[in-house]
């Protein structure tokens, strides 16, 4: 397994923007067909991954390992990357996070194309915004748990910006990941660590009635999905390398929630997280948490002072996901021993810790009203979800748009949720301001996913810069497949 953990310096000195490329080129046939080598080759294909001792899994990768290579682009700096599918399934592999345009982004709704199974495309474009982004699988998985972001296609993408400030000594990237996926009936997703944690009574009391009557007919719980196994970069706790540090350092951490479902949460007892920057923008007021919370495709860059000398777990507060794998050992040079776990206070995860004081978003152009509701079990067992009433097609066919924006205007969506569930909320190729979070005004906090709690109200503002459809959707694998969609078009 490469090692993923890995000085800044040591990473600019072997792996810089020209020798990471060609670390990733490839030689093979199919490269020897473009007149010119790509800057990076990305090969979909079916491989082994040993995430700990004798325990080896089988799984649709990015070029053999999990997780997929670290992406370094430099911000508008043109990149050339050759797609190789190598599986018998067309793919699509998504930019998340970029300002791409829609022949690039990857996403068939927007009508990107596949990447044939057994072909391959090349694609070119200018990487930006600057900051931790990622590459995975955009095709729905429906019901096979071995297809979509089940599968082992996630890729962690860094965009260095064209003058580099933050005051670190390393980089470490975590991807976390559970793998053999296995259907339930029923979930133990914490629910009750958002702040604010204002409720709406009547999404309340909506989705409490349709759930009722659901049941009230006779239907189960829809399917729910829980996993077997657990890994940061692809390695059980306790069977990858230890993230070997010195007393005095402060080590950036670049973590991404790679989880077709699941919402992370991670803690290093004795250590605080200063968080500098949410899925990749930098935050207004980089503020000092004790846990983090990470939404399904969310991702955070936070600096850790190492001043607790010891061995530590940096691992997930549930018990059973961490005991399951979820960590990763933390060791201080010259100490040895057990890593020690030490469960964290209750905290509640709250964006507006990290935004503008006292600022308040410029109006916007119009507003979107978007309410998402549950249909308990209705698709063959799976709970089927609608926005507004409207379930996206299932089929792989193009969507009518349902939304229609202008190029240059700033449009406010305001979601309202009339489920119990959280959503992680994604709109594509644009990044978006938090405005409102359950009642609560904010701004300056710039992000391409944000939970939205059960039965509670978030305002999101984004400006209309990048024309082409535009998908909006959420991030849980489960939800997106069975509905949770829909398109935005410029006019
Ligand atoms: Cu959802």
């Amino acid at each position: 397994m490469p090692r993923r953990v890995e000085s800044r310096r040591a990473f600019l000195r072997t792996t810089g923007f020209a020798a990471g490329a060609l670390l990733f080129s490839s030689k093979n046939t199919f490269a020897a067909q473009e007149k010119t080598a790509a800057d990076y080759t990305v090969h979909i294909k079916v491989a082994p991954i040993e995430i700990a001792p004798n325990q080896i899994l089988t799984a649709t990768t990015y070029n053999g390992q999990f997780p997929g290579p670290l992406l370094r682009f430099k911000e508008g700096q043109q990149v050339t990357v050759d797609i190789i599918n190598e599986t018998d399934t067309p793919e699509q592999l998504h930019w998340h996070g970029q300002k791409v345009s829609t022949d690039i982004d990857g996403s068939a709704e927007e009508g990107t194309p596949y990447i044939p199974a057994h072909g391959r495309r090349r694609i070119t474009f200018k990487p930006s915004p600057p900051g931790l982004r990622f590459y995975h699988t955009h095709s729905r998985a429906g019901a096979d748990l071995s297809a979509g972001q089940y599968s082992g296609q996630v890729g962690p993408v860094y965009i260095d910006r064209k003058e580099n400030p933050g005051c670190y000594d390393r980089e470490v990237f975590l991807v976390l990941k559970e793998f053999e996926p296995i259907l339930s009936r029923g979930g133990d997703m914490p629910q009750d660590f958002l702040a604010p944690s204002a409720t709406d009574k009547i999404l309340k009391e909506t989705g409490e009635a349709a759930m009722k009557a659901s049941l009230a007919k006779g239907m189960p719980h829809g399917y729910e999905v829980g996993y077997k196994f657990f890994t940061i970069n692809g390695r059980m706790l306790g069977h990858g390398e230890p993230i070997r540090v010195k007393q005095g350092e402060r080590v950036l951490f670049h973590i991404l929630n790679g989880s077709a479902t699941e919402i992370r949460s991670l803690a290093l007892p004795g250590h605080f997280f200063e968080v500098t920057a949410l899925d990749g923008n930098p935050v207004p007021n980089p503020a000092r948490v004790p846990v983090l919370w990470i939404g399904t495709a969310e991702r955070i860059s936070a600096i850790v002072e190492m001043k607790h000398p010891g061995v530590w777990i940096l691992g997930d507060l549930a018990d059973d996901d961490r005991s399951h794998g979820m960590g990763v050992v933390v060791e201080y040079a010259s100490r040895s021993g057990k890593p020690q776990w030490v469960k964290p206070k209750p905290f509640r995860w709250d964006y507006t810790n990290f935004a503008k004081r006292s600022a308040t978003a410029p109006a916007p152009d119009e507003i979107f009203d978007m309410t998402f509701a549950k249909d308990n079990a209705a698709e063959e067992g799976f709970n089927r979800w609608t926005i507004n009433g409207v379930a996206y097609p299932m089929s792989n066919e193009m969507a009518t748009p349902s939304f229609h924006l202008k190029e240059g205007k700033r449009y406010r969506v305001r979601m309202r949720n009339a489920s119990d569930d959280i959503h992680p909320v994604h709109l594509h190729r644009h990044s978006f301001e938090l405005t409102n979070l359950a009642g609560t005004k904010t701004s300056g906090i710039i992000k391409d996913v944000v939970m939205l709690g059960g039965y509670q109200q978030h305002e999101i503002d984004f400006i209309a810069d990048n024309p082409g459809l535009t998908l909006f959707h959420c991030h849980q694998q489960l939800h997106m497949d069975f509905g949770f969609m829909t398109l935005f078009d410029y006019t």
